[in-house]
């Protein structure tokens, strides 16, 4: 899909395609639309980045808490969105035994009792040895860093699906 495309779209298309880059949270998407035209693809994800950053806190972590745990109830019972999905299965998160399981269960519940919103990473950029070190790492952090840590996360996570939606590579960053 090219720019063109992408700065064609009424507000219905451009929130159906784009609504779901922030992992449930189309109003991101609908409050994006308003500052089209795009120049580019980059351009389109700075709208995004932009528009996380200029939140206050409550915001942000509001925006934190629209994630589903990694390899938490949701992949079990199948209620992941489909993004969602396929970086879970990708990270090779549908294949833990029991113990790795209930390991991210307890970190993960550790996590969102120390800091109030659920660990999130990207996890096509990780994978299931890397991820219970970085979530015991990160629970070491104090709360206002882990929180622009945690917010990188949702745009990195954001860059690739823009990238998977517009059929190009993802710059590595
Ligand atoms: C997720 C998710 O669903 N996909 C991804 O890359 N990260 N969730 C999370 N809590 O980090």
């Amino acid at each position: 899909m090219d720019i063109e495309k992408v700065n064609s779209m009424d507000f219905g298309e451009f929130v159906d395609v784009f609504g779901n880059v922030i992992e449930r949270c189309p109003v991101v998407a609908a409050a994006v639309w308003s500052q089209r035209p795009f120049s580019d693809a980059d351009d389109l994800e700075r709208h995004f980045s932009a528009f996380l950053d200029a939140l206050p806190v409550a915001g942000q972590e509001g925006i934190l808490r629209c994630h589903p745990d990694l390899a938490g109830r949701e992949l079990q019972l199948g209620t992941l969105t489909a993004e969602s999905q396929r970086e879970q299965s990708g990270a090779g998160l549908t294949r833990l035994g029991a113990d790795e399981r209930l390991q991210l269960a307890e970190l993960n519940a550790q996590y969102r009792a120390r800091f109030g919103f659920p660990f999130v990473l990207a996890a096509r950029l990780s994978d299931r040895a890397a991820l219970p070190r970085e979530l015991a790492r990160r629970l070491q952090c104090p709360p206002e860093q882990e929180l622009r840590t945690a917010l990188g996360e949702v745009k990195k996570i954001c860059r690739l699906r823009l990238a998977d939606l517009l059929g190009r590579d993802p710059a590595p960053r």
